[in-house]
């Protein structure tokens, strides 16, 4: 679509970018601070209530300046705009990619194939608008006329995180008597843990599945169906079972009347789905125009990714030091730490949103790959880490740039809690920067009365190299709003990388090989037959599983 080009490492501005490396790998951020009062300054993007600060990297303005350049010579104004447009961005699946368009709140047309999706953008929300709305308010009933009050989401991978860690994020907005739980993994103990929680009249399950033939959503599915006929006959799955799928065959095939069935479409990919009726259970748990809102916030970001100079642009600069670090200080790690309890699924849910959107190896000129791409991300709330994996972040021999994410005010304002919370995660950002040195260490040993000898023995172990860089997102507060604007900020953060690194951020078909590999196992598993030739290790592992489950 956009011509062939030469492997994104051959760029002029990649090349720059090397040279530069070479002069900025020893630069101490302490330093630029000193020099330049305004770096902070500078190095910060406001976006109504949300602020990213990214001066605590290791950039100068000529680091940004060959960033930016690298961006331009990826093209990545025009395929901003390719995205927006519903051109075919995803190439080897050859599908728009519009999760966008389910945010669109201007409503303006937005074409597939000469066709614009809006209308029935808009009639999916209205229908998740009543759908919800009646159970909330008891109008849509169970079979022996009870309130639908426990939610259970069926579905796994982009059908599971994104509703699972935004009804968590929003917990705080629940409608009073509704309780919601997800229910993921082939693992029967999932399955089982859920439906001895909830009782079956007063029960909805929500089978989210895009294709509709995912082994775990269907086998999950199917368990939960045979729970509901046993207690209250097969009668009740039409009140106690919607769908929401882009797959009308399979889900009437399954045995839900396509009138319960929500529709999303090909344009969507699995882990950009919570915009769309994947995201009924959130809809339903805090109400359809708290779950609108949260369309709202994301849709401020698309606009100022879409329409704010680069050198301004959240996203975009977010993208560019992940590329930064990735790829020319190879540091191949990303942590991601919210200072909030409520979200706590967000390291989950990013590391699909990013590790399957470019964790690639082909580019999008059918080469191999010879740079990185994906970094490992993983996180957990603060300060929880800080007394696990902190420890390496801040001591370790490889270095992990992180991402605080910080709300100023929280749900529950109990005592001092939340200002302790606040001050250790700016602890936690000036002490990566700042370290400690080894005399610093020792002086601070002396000072506190520690012998001569012990303060020598110990001033390196307890010295920390510092310069080790972060960004802070900080915003009001954990509102529908605002956590629209904190995915869709992740969201198109993966896509500027992906650009960069030429690769299709769309399609996910490293997931395939072990699930084609599994289902010729499991007749080997269940009826000791004999299937494919494996290699010792993997025979010797079915042998043993065989002999113990004997
Ligand atoms: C996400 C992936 C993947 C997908 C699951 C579930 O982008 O496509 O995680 O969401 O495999 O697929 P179904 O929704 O089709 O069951």
């Amino acid at each position: 679509m956009f011509g062939k080009k030469p492997e994104a490492n051959k760029s002029r501005a990649w090349k720059k970018l090397e040279k530069h490396y070479k002069k900025m790998r020893d630069v101490e951020m302490r330093d630029l601070f000193r020099k330049d009062p305004q770096r902070a300054e500078r190095y910060t993007i406001n976006l109504d209530s949300m602020m990213l600060d990214y001066s605590k990297n290791r950039i100068t303005d000529r680091t940004m300046a060959y960033l930016l350049m690298l961006a331009k010579e990826s093209k990545l104004a025009e395929k901003v705009e390719a995205m927006f447009k519903g051109d075919k961005i995803n190439s080897t699946e050859n599908r728009a990619v519009l999760h966008v368009a389910l945010r669109n709140r201007e409503n303006s047309p937005i074409y597939v194939d000469g066709k614009n999706v809006m209308p029935e953008i808009n009639a999916v929300l209205a229908k998740m608008r009543k759908f919800s709305e009646d159970v909330r308010l008891g109008k849509f009933v169970g079979q022996t006329g009870k309130k639908l009050t426990n939610i259970v989401n069926i579905g796994i991978g982009g059908s599971d995180l994104g509703p699972k860690m935004a009804t968590e994020a929003l917990r705080k907005y629940w409608g009073k008597d509704i309780k919601c739980y997800f229910i993921s993994n082939i693992d029967g103990t999932a399955c089982s843990e859920v439906l001895n929680k909830v009782n079956p009249e007063e029960t909805l399950f929500i089978v989210c599945s895009k294709t509709f033939t995912t082994i775990e959503t269907l086998t999950n599915a199917k368990t939960c169906r045979k729970w509901l006929v046993d207690a209250l006959g097969e009668h009740a799955v039409a009140k106690h079972f919607v769908a929401v799928s882009t797959n009308a065959k399979e889900v009437e095939k399954f045995g839900i009347n396509t009138e319960n069935m929500f529709e999303f479409w090909d344009f969507v990919g699995g882990r950009y789905s919570v915009w769309s009726a994947i995201g009924l259970s959130i809809a339903i748990a805090v109400g359809m125009d708290n779950f609108e809102k949260m369309l709202d916030g994301a849709h401020e970001m698309d606009m100022h990714f879409k329409y704010t100079e680069f050198s301004k642009n959240i996203p975009v600069i977010l993208g560019l030091l992940g590329v930064w670090y990735n790829d020319f200080f190879h540091f191949n790690n990303t942590a991601v730490v919210p200072y909030d309890q409520y979200l706590q699924y967000v390291p989950a849910y990013l590391q699909q949103l990013v590790m399957e959107s470019n964790g690639k190896f082909v580019s999008n000129d059918d080469t191999f790959i010879k740079y990185q791409t994906s970094p490992v991300i993983f996180g957990g709330a603060g300060t929880d880490v800080q007394h696990s994996f902190f420890q390496m972040i801040h001591q370790g021999t490889s270095i992990v740039p992180v991402d605080f994410i910080v709300p100023a005010i929280s749900h529950n304002e109990i005592g001092e809690h939340h200002e302790i919370l606040l001050a250790n995660v700016l602890a936690q950002g000036e002490a990566l920067m700042k370290g400690k040195t080894v005399k610093e260490a020792y002086d601070e040993m002396r000072r506190a009365g520690k012998p001569k000898e012990e303060a020598k023995r110990l001033k390196k172990y307890k010295s920390f190299p510092g310069n080790r860089p972060s960004n802070t997102i900080i915003f009001k507060k954990v509102d529908p709003y605002t956590l629209g604007m904190l995915i869709a900020m992740y969201e198109h953060k993966t896509f500027v990388e992906g650009v960069i690194w030429n690769i299709d951020s769309f399609d996910q078909m490293g997931v395939e090989l072990g699930k084609q590999m599994a289902l010729s196992i499991l007749p080997e598993l269940q009826n000791n037959a004999s299937g494919i030739s494996h290699d010792a290790s993997t025979a010797n592992l079915i042998a043993t599983i065989r002999r113990l489950r004997n």
